[in-house]
């Protein structure tokens, strides 16, 4: 276990640095699997400091920043140390960048809030599976540390395109749009969340390449019944979304932060600035 720099102010986390980033392309046409059943089990633990967990790959790096991936087949999350109360509206605002990598471009990461059981120690499976994400092909039994978080909700920036990898495609088999994207991603009451995007609750293809090294803020505002995500100061997609129905809320609380991942292919996020205000 690993804790980041985080400051705290009644139900305010603050996370002051600089963001790590990694590259990716949207016109990548590597099938699914070649990015997505690498997963990762590293884990970090060493204590730095006591706001942000980290988890897997995920590390703090100067400046405060902190990279979730940096390396092929890796996963990686950072959470709150603590719940956080969401029930009644959460503003979350952060900064990333993904650096320009030459061996290509994936996975992305998502901003999650999360009830599983695991709390802190949550992370799921890598490559398109953004550490957040359960997509087994039939047969196959991830152990449970790559297992996909249950009673979540994931904002994924999502860099690389993982086409359908069933034939014929059916759920859980992931099956992304052709360009890089954000999506929100939840399922019902403990059930594990997917990157299949047929769990979607909105996405969006019109945003800026994400994986060029420039930095770019992001704010995620929920609002009982409504999330939405703006990019560079500009709204990119609003959603419908009443978390009660989604995830179990104990206390109205639940844990917030990041997860990474790579696979075949490689990627530096790094995120900074990261800010949570319960309304
Ligand atoms: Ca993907």
């Amino acid at each position: 276990m690993k804790m980041v720099c985080l400051r705290q102010a009644a139900q305010v986390f603050v996370v002051t640095g600089l963001v790590v980033g990694v590259c990716a392309t949207s016109s990548t046409t590597a099938s699914a699997m070649e990015n997505s059943r690498v997963g990762s089990s590293r884990h970090i633990a060493s204590t730095l400091s006591p706001q942000l967990v980290l988890r897997g790959s995920a590390q703090e790096l100067p400046g405060n920043i902190v990279q979730l991936t940096d390396d092929l087949g890796q996963a990686g999350a950072a959470w709150s140390a603590q719940p956080v109360s969401v029930l009644g509206g959460l503003s979350a605002t952060f900064r990333f960048r993904i650096l320009p990598d030459p061996d290509c471009c994936a996975d992305g990461f998502a901003f999650v809030i999360q009830n599983d059981k695991r709390g802190t120690k949550a992370l799921a499976g890598g490559g398109g599976e953004e550490g957040f994400a359960q997509d087994t092909p039939v047969g196959i039994h991830p152990p449970p540390a790559q297992r996909g978080i249950k009673n979540g909700v994931a904002v994924e920036f999502d860099t690389f395109y993982n086409a359908c990898w069933s034939s014929p495609c059916r759920p859980g088999s992931v099956s992304d749009p052709f360009d890089e994207h954000i999506s929100v991603l939840a399922r019902t009451l403990n059930r594990r969340l997917s990157a299949d995007e047929k769990f979607s609750l909105g996405l969006t293809t019109s945003i800026p390449d994400l994986t060029t090294g420039a930095e770019h803020a992001v704010e995620i505002i929920y609002r009982p019944g409504t999330l939405t995500i703006a990019l560079d100061q500009s709204s990119v997609l609003t959603v419908p979304l009443n978390l009660p129905k989604k995830m179990i809320l104990p206390n109205g609380t639940a844990y917030v932060g990041f997860t990474g991942s790579t696979g075949g292919y490689a990627q530096t996020p790094q995120i900074r600035d990261f800010s949570v205000t319960s309304s």
